[in-house]
């Protein structure tokens, strides 16, 4: 049966990813996505899909979903992963950061819910866990008073919060710990440290490692994080959504990397030998960061598939194919 989706974030990194996936499916996708950080390039794979259409349109503005609703009638679910989504940007714009991630994801839940809706599902963050150090981190254990390090951090829990709590449509928070794959923009100094990683080695430049490369994550693959999606929505190519209770559920592997053997593995598969580089600890990182994943297993039988070693082979490859590696 075949799922009517509106999927917001559609030209990011992940967001095209779930997008590819359920236009395999058989599911229509109807992407949103304002290019603020996504790119078209992204879509590529998919644009002339005839179940896809799309509007350049932002989350937060009024009434998106209705008008949405009156040109593509019968959507059942929400995938929202549009957000503000650089924690240092977060910091120098707190309130569009609050006003995009917090209150624009409360507006289009709550015009969901009048929309008739069924599922909601949206892309939360384990930056809501902030500086606690209790391993390995249970959703539960964010609230009110856990420090965030970032507004990024504190509006993706606000707005976890009130998803998790919605019942009708069915609101389903996903803490995502630290994605990687193809497509994440390696751009910026705060990338993700594998986009990072997986450039420089692809250029046989030096690695750098902020602090003692000591430091854990805990690395989860796109196709992983996309599986973690249909779940969480019960959508499974067969039956209408069948999604896992309201609620909040971390999305990871349960296994932590320290940010050296990354290096390493990375230096491993480029055949890079340019000795690691070592720079000051970045301001305000965390030390270690894992997390439980049973809640999301238990609800749906998700389980992460991907090793970091293969992940990190398929990312590579892409880096290589990708046109940004210049010799
Ligand atoms: C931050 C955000 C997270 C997400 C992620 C993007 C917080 C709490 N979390 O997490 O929500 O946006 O970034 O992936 O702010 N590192 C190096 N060398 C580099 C780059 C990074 O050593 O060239 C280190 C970095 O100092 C950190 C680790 O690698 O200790 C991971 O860094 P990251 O930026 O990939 O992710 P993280 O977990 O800080």
């Amino acid at each position: 049966m075949e799922v009517r989706c509106l999927l917001t974030g559609v030209a990011g990194f992940v967001g095209s990813h779930l997008a590819e996936r359920l236009l395999a499916l058989g599911h229509r996708v109807i992407g949103v996505d304002n290019f603020a950080t996504g790119r078209q390039s992204n879509m590529d794979s998919f644009w002339s899909h005839p179940n896809f259409s799309f509007h350049q349109r932002s989350v937060a503005e009024p009434g998106l979903i209705e008008e949405l609703s009156h040109l593509h009638p019968g959507m059942r679910v929400v995938f929202h992963l549009a957000a503000v989504v650089s924690v240092p940007y977060s910091v120098s714009h707190p309130e569009e950061t609050m006003a995009v991630n917090h209150l624009a994801t409360l507006q289009l839940l709550s015009d969901a819910r009048r929309q008739g809706f069924g599922v909601f599902v949206f892309a939360g963050s384990a930056a809501e866990y902030g500086t606690d150090s209790r391993l390995p981190l249970r959703e539960d254990y964010a609230g009110a008073d856990t420090y965030r390090l970032s507004p990024y951090g504190e509006s993706k829990y606000l707005a976890s919060c009130e998803v998790g709590s919605s019942q009708a449509p069915c609101g389903i928070a996903l803490r995502f710990f630290n994605i990687y794959g193809p497509r994440q923009d390696p751009s910026s100094p705060y990338s993700g440290v594998i986009s990072r990683f997986a450039e420089m080695g692809c250029r046989q430049e030096p690695l750098t490692i902020f602090g003692d490369g000591q430091q854990t994550r805990d690395f989860i693959y796109v196709s992983d994080a996309v599986d973690a999606y249909l779940h969480a929505a019960g959508i499974d190519g067969k039956n209408s959504p069948n999604p896992v209770p309201a609620g909040i559920y971390n999305v990871a592997t349960s296994v932590p990397t320290s940010i050296q053997e990354l290096a390493n593995l990375i230096r491993e598969f480029t055949g890079n030998r340019q000795e690691l580089t070592f720079s000051p600890e970045r301001p305000g990182d965390i030390r270690h960061s894992v997390a439980d994943i049973e809640r999301l297993h238990l609800e749906s039988g998700w389980t992460p598939r991907i090793s970091l070693r293969d992940g990190l082979r398929q990312t590579l490859t892409w880096v290589q194919s990708s046109g940004t590696i210049r010799s």
